[in-house]
């Protein structure tokens, strides 16, 4: 057997290639026939270009269909597909192309988008790839793959404030699309709307593979706005989305009962959700968002039920192929119902960090359990509740940020002393970031730094100067005080 997730794709598509895949709108569709056509075609372009399996092939384009197909003709070469975020500077790609060892550097910039000598550029539009791809014969074959091999690395930031890759292989993606498609209902009518971006493991596997695997259509929407998922709902049948996602329809007080009334079901997740969203949403609906809790290295861990009571403020029950613990400070179990870190078992776990097994001894136990450095508790039912993450992260409308990389964006400008970047609660994007900042009151420098560096959606949105940072007897800033004195910048 072929444990290429593409050829268990295909096994589905068999008999059904006249369906349509992805909806891009009323004109325009494309057929599970002409997706895999294109995979073909995309395949035959990064075999021409000298990918071979194993290989990375690093990705930057916008929300496509090309972009869809380039990922699966990736699978089907055999070729490790690493997708970044569109958002990210040309310093921030630079490190990932280095990291990665990159062979191919697919971009939408054009050729000053990477300096990286040795990696290979090629643009995804006009003569670029997407045009090489739809003038060439598909390549027919499919890399023969074992369960282990590596489909994807996913860069997820760590908080030495230096991102690492998260090495998928074909069997944790497999296993844990077949699981949800199980596990949430997925049936020969669902229709997927797809507003999420797919560059990060909710977009990309937790949305498509599922689907994939489904054999059913997607209406594949560039980016969220409320008023094009409004519309898709009338032929849709489950919205995948973060929290902002929710927050952002319900602003809309037109948005009810008659928007839903052909949906089966709305998942959120990548943040905490609101239990006041939760239950807005319920009221305006009738539909009770269905929480579930996932991570870059592991996709999903725990969903709250398709049948049963979706509680807000808990993510649910361990996946069923997937053993959850919650451990103390020694990594014994806690006892039932204690605050203790979140570790896991099971198929979907990921192979380690790329090239850096000191980070993947860190956070994976001798005996297999994956430390999520999330904190959490689980009931006696099995039911776990997040309660709070023992890694300095803050989650901005789904996006994580490490403060540690911003922390040494703002340290490196003259004038500053130090900082410390805090997450804040914030309305529309659940939380984000704020810079408390010593030694300068150059705002401008410290945000002119920022955005040369950094993604904007790492940019502080509130800048505090102060005269120092409060310390504890080690001398370690206290960012809860910082937290708890900035706690309302955002308010109202
Ligand atoms: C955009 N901006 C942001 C964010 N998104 N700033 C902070 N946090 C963000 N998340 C910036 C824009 O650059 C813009 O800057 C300004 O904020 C307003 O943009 P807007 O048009 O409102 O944003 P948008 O394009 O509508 O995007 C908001 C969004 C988007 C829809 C919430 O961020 C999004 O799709 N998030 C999903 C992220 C995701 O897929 N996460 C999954 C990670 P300016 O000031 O220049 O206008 S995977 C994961 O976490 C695990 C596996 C899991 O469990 O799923
Ligand atoms: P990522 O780096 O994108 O894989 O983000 C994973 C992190 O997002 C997890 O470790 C959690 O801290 C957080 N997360 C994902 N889903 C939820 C959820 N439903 N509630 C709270 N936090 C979540």
């Amino acid at each position: 057997m072929n444990a290429n997730l593409y050829a268990r794709f295909v096994d589905r598509w068999t008999g059904v290639g006249d369906r349509p895949a992805l909806i891009i709108d009323r004109e325009e569709t494309i057929s599970f026939a002409d997706l895999d056509r294109l995979a073909g075609q995309f395949a035959s372009q990064l075999v021409a270009r000298g990918v071979s399996p194993g290989d990375r092939v690093v990705v930057q384009v916008e929300k496509s269909v090309g972009a869809v197909a380039l990922y699966l003709g990736c699978l089907r070469t055999g070729a490790i597909f690493i997708p970044l975020n569109t958002a990210y500077t040309t310093a921030e790609v630079d490190y990932f192309l280095r990291d990665a060892d990159a062979a191919l550097f697919v971009s939408a910039h054009g050729p000053e988008a990477s300096g990286v000598a040795g990696v290979q550029l090629t643009t995804d539009a006009g003569e670029g790839l997407w045009a090489d791809a739809l003038a060439a014969d598909p390549d027919p074959r499919i890399y023969q793959a074992a369960d282990d091999d590596i489909a994807a690395i996913l860069y997820t930031s760590g908080t030495t404030g230096r991102s690492k890759g998260a090495m998928l292989s074909h069997a944790n993606l497999a296993s844990n699309a077949e699981t949800l498609r199980r596990l949430w209902g997925f049936g020969p009518d669902d229709v997927l709307i797809h507003a999420l971006p797919i560059f990060h493991v909710h977009g990309l596997f937790i949305a498509l593979n599922t689907v994939f695997l489904n054999a059913t259509p997607t209406i594949f929407l560039d980016r969220f706005t409320p008023a094009t998922v409004r519309q898709a709902m009338q032929r849709g049948s489950v919205l995948m989305g973060v929290p902002t996602f929710y927050t952002r329809l319900l602003a809309d007080p037109d948005f009810g009962r008659d928007d839903a009334a052909a949906m089966r079901l709305f998942v959120s997740g990548s943040a905490p959700l609101l239990a006041d969203t939760h239950h807005d949403f319920e009221e305006r609906t009738g539909h009770a968002i269905l929480e579930r809790y996932g991570m870059t290295e592991t996709g999903i861990i725990a969903s709250n039920p398709l049948d049963g009571a979706r509680m807000a403020g808990t993510v649910g029950f361990a996946l069923p192929d997937t053993d959850v613990r919650i451990a103390d400070s020694k990594g014994s179990e806690a006892p039932c119902g204690e605050i203790g870190m979140i570790e896991l078992r099971g198929p979907n776990v990921f192979k380690g960090y790329w090239r850096n097994p000191e980070k993947t001894a860190e956070d994976m136990r001798d005996d297999g359990w994956f430390i999520t450095g999330d904190l959490g508790t689980m009931a006696d039912d099995g039911r776990i509740s997040i309660a709070g993450r023992s890694k300095d992260l803050i989650i901005s409308g789904g996006y994580n940020i490490y403060p540690k990389e911003i922390e040494t964006v703002i340290d490196s400008v003259p004038g500053v002393g130090e900082s410390a970047v805090i997450g804040i609660a914030h309305p529309d994007f659940g939380e984000t970031v704020v810079a408390v900042v010593t030694g300068t009151d150059d705002v401008a420098a410290i945000e002119a730094a920022v955005s040369e560096k950094l993604a904007r959606f790492k940019h502080p949105r509130h800048f505090a100067i102060v005269d120092e940072l409060p310390r504890n007897a080690m001398g370690k800033v206290q960012k809860n005080l910082l937290r708890d004195q900035y706690r309302d910048v955002f308010a109202g």
